[in-house]
């Protein structure tokens, strides 16, 4: 596949060709197609769905459900398992108010990691507080790896939730998680997956996973914001409450009573993002048109060139090294992050700075933060160029002081 026709694709490329775009862990940028079928909705049928008994409506209501369709497919779940929100962070936080909020009670054990997003951890410190629960965390190994031995050590008859990630947003490394699954559930424990690193970047089938819920962004996978997913398996789905109320979710409602919709419908209160939800199934099609063969080869091809010739500059330290994604770590000794990222500008590189809302892993890792680079499929072996001199350029200005 030719790199220089795909970003042909992408309005941001065709403004500035050499512009080094490596914070894709944050957001992807939108190929044309995405943005046409957002306009196409907004210019020719932008009205509400599931309401009006108008044409117009029929055909919203049509592609809306169609995106759904799409977007199950994409990740080998059934329609009504899945519910259009937000992002990651309030599907996160739904498994967390609706089923942990209900389920969990006094002395059970939720066990989470301190790899995980802060909207992966936050929401079950919250449950596990609220509850007076436990919240556990897996021992990482001296890498910071999840490993299924350490989650052995935790894992017990008490365990209730398994709230963990699929692939880390700093350190990029890919949990063993089937394995993790199973013994989940060989102790009765559900688990919450949070797939915002991992959808866009390689085949997540949620049943083969037998995961129990798993959430992710379209923002990060060439789709829209302020849209996300989360899967659930039908049978929990179905005793779950809701955690929002109102519009287009009630069934009937009375002076005494109220019932809801089935899921996912009762998970989706208020008017929805119509414009997002095809805007993500655009995005699904797109990157199934690329290929998940196509993006893991080239994200991986992409982070070793990086690896090789960020190790070669002196007072770097890389913080991993031999993850299988596309996400660097790392920082310039006696360089605070953020002064780096100002040079990684200059040079016309995108780079994200900081803790990357993950505090637990930065604070493992002894440091006030990380200047992390992450690929994507639409990266060129030019943009490494451009980011080694940018950390060249970094260490060379700051190093003077
Ligand atoms: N990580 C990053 O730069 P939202 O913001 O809801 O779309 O996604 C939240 C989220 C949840 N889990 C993981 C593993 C994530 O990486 C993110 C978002 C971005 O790393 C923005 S903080």
């Amino acid at each position: 596949m030719d790199i220089n026709e795909i970003r042909q694709e992408f309005q941001i490329f065709r403004n500035e060709p050499n512009l080094a775009y490596l914070d894709n862990a944050a957001m992807a940028l939108k190929p044309d197609r995405v943005i046409r079928a957002i306009d196409d909705y907004y210019q020719n049928y932008g009205v509400n769905v599931h309401r009006g008994v108008y044409r117009l409506s029929y055909q919203a209501t049509d592609k809306y459900e169609e995106a759904r369709t799409t977007i199950a497919n994409f990740i080998g779940a059934k329609f009504e398992e899945v519910v259009f929100t937000r992002g990651a962070s309030s599907a996160l936080n739904l498994v967390a108010l609706s089923y942990g909020m209900v389920n969990i009670n006094d002395g059970d054990e939720v066990i989470t990691t301190e790899l995980e997003h802060h909207s992966s951890h936050m929401p079950w410190f919250n449950v596990c507080k609220v509850k007076n629960a436990k919240l556990k965390y897996i021992p990482l190994d001296k890498d910071g790896r999840i490993t299924v031995e350490n989650f052995k050590t935790v894992l017990t008859n008490k365990t209730k939730v398994v709230a963990i990630n699929y692939v880390s947003n700093v350190m990029g490394y890919i949990t063993p998680i089937r394995e993790i699954i199973k013994l989940a559930h060989e102790v009765g424990a559900i688990v919450t997956l949070d797939g915002a690193q991992a959808v866009p970047h390689m085949k997540v089938d949620v049943k083969e996973l037998d995961c129990d819920f798993l959430s992710f962004s379209g923002h990060k996978m060439c789709g829209p914001t302020g849209i996300g997913v989360l899967y659930g398996k039908y049978n929990l789905l179905e005793k779950m409450e809701p955690v929002e109320f109102g519009g287009d979710m009630a069934d009937t409602v009375k002076l005494t009573s109220q019932t809801y919709k089935l899921p996912p419908y009762k998970f989706e209160t208020g008017t929805p993002n119509v414009a997002g939800a095809i805007g993500l199934a655009k995005a699904c099609e797109y990157i199934n048109e690329i290929g998940f063969d196509f993006i893991v080869e080239r994200e991986r091809k992409l982070r070793t060139l990086a690896v090789e010739r960020l190790s070669q500059i002196e007072d770097v330290v890389i913080y991993n090294k031999d993850a299988e994604t596309g996400i660097i770590s790392f920082n310039i000794n006696g360089v605070h992050p953020h002064d780096a990222a100002s040079v990684f500008d200059n040079n016309n590189v995108c780079i994200r700075a900081g803790h990357h809302c993950a505090q637990l892993i930065t604070s493992w890792l002894k440091t006030i933060g990380t200047i992390r680079a992450s690929f994507y499929f639409y990266n060129r072996e030019e943009d490494i160029d451009l980011f080694i001199n940018a950390v060249k350029d970094a260490k060379d200005f700051f190093g003077k002081f």
